[in-house]
C-alpha cells in the first residue's frame, strides 16, 4: 500500500525550543486517512540564522502507522523563507573608529561601516562579558556618534541604509551609564524630514517618529521606569529592536535584558519569587507615518538636530544589526535575540 504525505505541519513556541509536529497521510485505498501528533521538545538542531533562510532539521518517529513499520525513522528537512538582514555590526574591533558592517550575504559591506567621531572609546567589555571576547563601543553623551553616509549606487542613485519607504527593524544591545536626559541610540531621518528614534527618551526605552522640529508623531515606549531587580537601567544591557511596518502602518519597539533576583515579600519574607530584569514585551502604535525613502544618515549614538546633532549617547553599544522584519515576525526576532544570549555551554557561540 502506497501512502502520500497531505500535510505536514509543526507549530512552534515562542522561543521555538518546543514544537508540535503533525502529519497527515492519505493512503493508496483513499479509505485511511492517517494522523500523526507529537509534541517535541528540543529533538531538532536549529541552525544559525543564515541570510534568506531559517533552516530547520528534525527527526521524528512514526509510531502506530498501520503499513508503515513501527518507530520508522523519517527524517524531514525544510526551510522558511524569511526577510534578509540588510546589514550587521558586531563591535568587536579593539581599537580605531570603524565598527566594520556585514552585508547580507555574511560577507564585508564597507558601504554600511559606521564611522565613529569625536573619539569614541573601542574594546570596552561587551553585553557578554570580557570572557567571551564580546567587545562594545563606549559613546560619551556629549560629542561622540557614529554614521553610515548614504552612498552612490552602480546606476549612480544615493542610496540610505534604511530604506525608511519599507518595512525594517533596527536591533542593538546598549547599555547606558547615565538615566539622566535623553539618549539615542539609532537614529535616521526620511527625505520629507521626519526621524525615527530608538533609545532612551523621556525616562523610557522608546521608539519614535518624530518631526524635525521635534513634535513627536508617534511613539511606542516599554513602561519600566527602573529595572526588575530595582537597579537603574544603568546596570543592565539592554536589547531593542524598534521597526516600522508600512502596510500595517505601525512602529513598534521589542525590549528584553537578562536576569532575574529573587525578591521576598517583607511582610511575610517566606514568600519570595523570582523577578526577571526584563521579560520580552512587543508594543506597537498606530502610525501615519507616510513611507517615503531615507535622506541622510543612519546615526548610532545621536539624533539629527538642526545645527548637527543632539541626545548623545552616553554608555555603550554593542551589536546591532538591520533587518527587514515586522513585529509578527516574533519566532524570527527571538531567534536573532536570543542568538546573542549568553551560551550556556562553555563553547562560545560562533558568529558570521
Ligand atoms: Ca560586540
Amino acid at each position: 500500500m502506497i501512502f502520500q504525505l497531505d500535510d505536514l505541519r509543526f507549530t512552534f513556541n515562542e522561543t521555538l525550543t518546543r514544537f508540535t509536529s503533525e502529519v497527515m497521510m492519505r493512503f493508496s485505498d483513499d479509505r485511511h486517512l492517517l494522523r500523526l501528533s507529537r509534541i517535541i521538545d528540543r529533538k531538532w538542531r536549529r541552525s544559525r540564522a543564515l541570510p534568506g533562510l531559517l533552516s530547520l532539521a528534525l527527526v521524528t518517529s512514526l509510531v502506530s502507522a498501520p503499513t508503515v513499520p513501527a518507530q520508522a525513522e523519517v527524517k524531514h528537512e525544510f526551510g522558511v523563507e524569511q526577510p534578509q538582514r540588510g546589514a550587521a555590526w558586531w563591535m568587536d574591533e579593539p581599537t580605531g573608529d570603524v565598527a566594520h558592517a556585514i552585508g547580507p550575504g555574511g560577507s564585508a559591506n564597507p558601504n554600511a561601516d559606521l564611522v565613529f567621531s569625536g573619539g569614541a572609546t573601542f574594546g570596552e567589555p561587551g553585553d557578554l562579558g570580557a570572557e567571551w571576547d564580546d567587545l562594545a563601543i563606549r559613546l560619551n553623551g556629549s560629542a561622540q556618534f557614529a554614521e553610515v553616509k548614504p552612498w552612490t549606487d552602480a546606476e549612480g542613485k544615493t542610496v540610505t541604509l534604511v530604506d525608511t519607504s519599507q518595512r525594517f527593524m533596527f536591533s542593538t544591545r546598549v547599555r547606558l551609564a547615565s538615566v539622566q536626559g535623553d539618549h539615542v541610540a539609532a537614529s535616521q531621518a526620511a527625505s520629507d524630514g521626519t526621524v525615527f528614534e530608538l533609545g532612551w527618551l523621556n525616562d523610557r526605552w522608546t521608539f519614535r517618529h518624530r518631526k524635525a522640529d521635534g513634535t513627536v508623531l508617534t511613539s511606542v515606549t516599554r513602561d519600566m521606569a527602573q529595572a526588575g531587580d530595582g537597579q537603574p537601567w544603568s546596570a543592565h544591557w539592554v536589547s531593542l529592536m524598534g521597526g516600522y511596518n508600512p502596510s500595517a502602518q505601525e512602529i513598534w519597539l521589542r525590549t528584553q535584558a537578562e536576569g532575574s533576583v529573587e525578591v521576598c515579600d517583607p511582610e511575610a519574607p517566606w514568600l519570595c519569587s523570582n523577578v526577571r530584569v526584563m521579560a520580552p514585551e512587543i508594543k506597537a502604535a498606530t502610525t501615519t507615518w507616510t513611507p517615503v525613502p531615507g535622506s541622510g544618515p543612519l546615526i548610532v549614538g545621536a539624533t539629527p538636530a538642526a545645527a548637527g546633532r543632539s541626545a548623545f549617547w552616553n554608555g555603550w553599544v554593542d551589536e546591532s544589526q538591520l533587518w527587514s522584519l515586522a513585529r509578527t515576525d516574533e519566532a524570527i526576532l527571538n531567534v536573532i535575540y536570543s542568538e546573542r544570549a549568553k551560551p550556556e555551554s562553555a563553547t562560545k557561540t560562533p558568529r558570521d
